[in-house]
């Protein structure tokens, strides 16, 4: 009972956040008729939630298909259609290691998307359960950067390791392993400067900062997630894109997804990339974190049940 309504609660938050995307979807569907004008208008709402064109030309040829296949006759049976699509599409069935036992999660991703933002949510979520995170402060690009991710530790109740600004940040994450140890902790959360302007630079920090986990935590799976803000949209697909090229990619998080009209940037990117979303962020407050789930985000995202 609990459980369901906690659930309702956060299905009419991701929808009443997903507002102005499926805001297209809603009108769109409400009107009748399954013919030619029917799947243009489908295409260009597709296009304006920034779903991408290869996407929601896939997502629109398997429609089509099973349209015809089932005979659908009313918009209301093909939104539900499309819904079991995209659920389909942003599905990766893979294992959260942090959810398995003892893990680091590496954080990357460009200045101002949401990282330090979400190592707070994150260390919260899984100190509520009883884990024991510690937090290495290894963007170290900017004072300010450790201070604001000092703010988000004590508000979660979590420590954390931190160095002067321009320390290197494999040694910030070497300490950090330390104190993660001796406190006991199992779960190893390691903000990062995402410049991305500088791929060789960025790809041999990332590098030098899985090496020194490596040696340290042999034995600790490391999943690296990237951190993309959804209300840019392709700007979003073309960072993945470049990241892909200067690290292994275990997964993505999407962020202020709460009132943007560019939510469908998540069924593109989770569709072309192959790369699980982990969580998505819903706004600025340290409860805003949500787990992705495939159902509830295909369903929100089109407005329905
Ligand atoms: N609305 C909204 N804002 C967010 C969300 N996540 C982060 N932000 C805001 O985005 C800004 C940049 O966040 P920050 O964590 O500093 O990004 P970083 O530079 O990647 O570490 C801050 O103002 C955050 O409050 C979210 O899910 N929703
Ligand atoms: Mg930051």
């Amino acid at each position: 009972m609990e459980k369901n309504e906690q659930k309702k609660g956060w299905f009419s938050r991701l929808k009443e956040g997903l507002h102005k995307t499926n805001n297209w979807f809603s009108t769109l569907f409400n009107k009748e008729g399954i013919n030619d004008d029917f799947y243009d208008e489908l295409e260009e709402a597709m296009i304006l939630a920034d779903m991408g064109m290869e996407t929601s030309e896939r997502l629109l040829d398997a429609l089509r298909d099973q349209v015809r296949a089932d005979r659908l006759k009313e918009r209301p049976e093909a939104k539900q259609a499309l819904k079991a699509l995209i659920a389909d599409a942003v599905r990766v069935d893979a294992p959260f290691a942090a959810d398995e036992g003892p893990a680091v999660i590496l954080i990357v991703g460009v200045n101002g998307v949401g990282k330090t933002t979400t190592i707070g949510k994150i260390a919260n979520e899984y100190a509520q359960a009883g884990r024991r995170p510690m937090i290495a402060a290894a963007d170290t690009f900017r004072a300010a950067a450790a201070e604001q991710l000092g703010e988000w530790a004590n508000r979660a109740g979590v420590p954390m390791v931190r160095h002067q600004e321009g320390a290197d940040p494999a040694a910030v994450v070497f300490d950090a392993i330390a104190s993660y140890r001796a406190k006991g902790c199992d779960l190893l959360l390691v903000d990062t400067a995402g410049r991305l302007h500088n791929k060789k630079n960025l790809m041999n920090e990332l590098n030098k900062i899985r090496r020194v986990i490596a040696r340290e935590l042999p034995d600790t799976p490391c999943e690296v997630l990237l951190v993309l803000d959804a209300t840019t949209g392709q700007n979003a697909v073309a960072q993945a894109e470049a990241f892909l090229e200067v690290c292994e990619l275990t997964g993505v998080i999407l962020t202020k997804l709460d009132g943007t009209a560019k939510g469908g940037v998540t069924v593109q990117i989770s569709d072309t990339l192959h790369v699980p979303v982990r969580f998505i962020g819903v706004g600025e407050g340290i409860d805003d974190l949500r787990r992705f789930d495939p159902n509830d985000f295909a369903a929100a995202l089109l407005d329905v049940e």
